[in-house]
């Protein structure tokens, strides 16, 4: 096939662009690296040592004799280049990574909201509008969020998208089944929300062929082909904003930095390693949809994990102490997550679960490269609420705080 995978200049888009070419796909990267012109505002850099990606792509090529090429393009600034590519190219399938995709940084002030608004909203409907513009039949493939369903604990599994209800019609009840309800946690969860709307609206008035992937939190760095040399290494994530808790406690713990467990550490979230995040999205790829049937939305993830209990776990591997910090977020102390994911498993996926021997992996990549963390960019700063800003600890490693673990 050939697949455009839009945003495959990131954490999940490159080892997903070097799985496919292993595969033997012809892969094409559009990214706009507006990524990396974040790490500059933020004055942070990946943990791991990335070069440029013309510069991983010579690599892989030079590895493998399979060529990935690269396309500068802004998908929520450059409509009509995007349609133009598209036009040209006429790929089978299109991975849409392309978004902003950190909560704390959404919800860093206004302009980061409207940032994160306008790109990840823009970018999505340029390419769907494209799409329907320049007739191609791809099968589309976008990257959401478990974060869609929220975090309220619901008592009952979180289906994959979609819920049957019944409602009271003057002739009865009647059944009916609805996209499962969102409650976004952050502006960035909003934005993922506002996507569904809008693959069911595309699917339904133009036949577009659409699978939504809700993902859980993706941790884990190596796969199979970012192993395969030192320049093609993953990104990786530490800083208050743009890290995601596991990882964080990870390299927390490789540095000997207090693991910043968030209020109680009671919220309960899904998880699923990057190795399976790949496989993931080429399992959805051979399971397209029918033109005029509904969106396909598969809940991406593989176990749930509740903060307290990783940051324990972290803690018994390394020994790291935990610091219990005020929650810089609005959202619930504690919930429970339960989670259908049965389409995956059926399709053959064989999940990989936490373990010591890849959590280890991650701890030893943290340490091989420990010079390149600058410990003040740690602390997660970024509140919901002008209120919770006040409570906000911006130094969890000030002896004052009280460690345990
Ligand atoms: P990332 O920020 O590392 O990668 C996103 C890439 O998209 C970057 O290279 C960026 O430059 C590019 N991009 C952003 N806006 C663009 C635009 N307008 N035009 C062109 N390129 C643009 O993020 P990631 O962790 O790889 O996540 C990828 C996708 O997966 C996101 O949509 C995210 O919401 C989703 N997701 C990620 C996780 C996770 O834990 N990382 C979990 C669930 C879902
Ligand atoms: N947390 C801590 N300490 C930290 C960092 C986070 O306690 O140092 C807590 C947060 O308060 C939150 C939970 O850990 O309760 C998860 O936070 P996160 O930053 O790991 O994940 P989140 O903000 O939800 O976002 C990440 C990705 C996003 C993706 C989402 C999937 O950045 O792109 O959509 O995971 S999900 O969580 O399933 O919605």
């Amino acid at each position: 096939m050939k697949i455009a995978v839009l945003g495959g200049d990131g954490f999940c888009g490159w080892p997903t662009s070097l799985h496919l070419s292993n595969a033997g796909h012809e892969v094409h990267i559009i990214d706009n690296l507006s990524r990396r012109w974040i790490d500059t505002e933020l004055g942070v850099q990946s943990l791991t040592p990335m070069d440029s990606i013309q510069e991983r792509c010579r690599i892989w090529k030079r590895e493998t004799g399979r060529t990935i090429r690269f396309h500068l393009l802004d998908l929520a600034g450059e409509y009509q280049r995007l349609k133009q590519w598209l036009e040209a190219e006429k790929p089978d399938a299109i991975i849409h990574f392309a978004e902003q995709r950190a909560a704390p940084y959404s919800m860093k002030s206004d302009r980061h909201k409207v940032y994160t608004v306008n790109n990840n909203v823009n970018a999505t409907h340029n390419l769907l509008t494209a799409m329907v513009e320049t007739g191609i039949d791809a099968h589309l493939v976008h990257l959401g969020t478990m974060g869609v369903y929220g975090y309220s604990s619901v008592g009952a599994p979180i289906p994959e998208g979609y819920l049957d209800v019944e409602i009271d019609t003057p002739d009865g009840k009647k059944g009916q089944e609805i996209l499962y309800p969102t409650r976004p946690g952050s502006v960035y969860h909003m934005t993922k929300s506002l996507d569904q709307i809008l693959f069911q609206f595309y699917a339904q008035n133009d036949g577009l062929r659409i699978t939504d992937l809700h993902q859980g939190i993706v941790w884990g760095t190596h796969t199979d082909q970012t192993r395969r040399d030192p320049q093609l290494i993953n990104r990786f994530d530490y800083d208050g904003d743009y890290g995601t808790v596991l990882n964080r406690f990870l390299i927390q713990a490789a540095i000997g930095y207090p693991l910043t467990v968030h209020g109680t550490g009671g919220q309960t979230r899904a998880f699923i390693h990057i190795q399976d995040s790949v496989r993931c999205i080429e399992l959805a790829l051979g399971d397209a949809p029918a033109a005029g049937e509904r969106v396909k939305i598969f809940n991406q993830m593989t176990e749930t994990h509740r903060v307290r209990d990783l940051a324990e776990m972290v803690a018994g591997l390394t020994g790291a102490k935990i610091a219990w910090l005020p929650n810089p977020r609005k959202e619930a102390a504690e919930n429970d997550l339960i989670v259908k994911n049965d389409q995956f498993l059926a399709l053959g996926l064989n999940p990989t679960t936490l373990e010591a021997g890849l959590l280890d992996e991650v701890v030893e990549v943290a340490r091989k490269f420990a010079h390149r963390i600058d410990r003040s960019r740690v602390p997660a700063v970024s509140a919901w609420t002008r209120e919770l800003a006040a409570e906000v600890e911006a130094d969890p490693e000030d002896p004052r705080l009280k460690s345990v673990s």
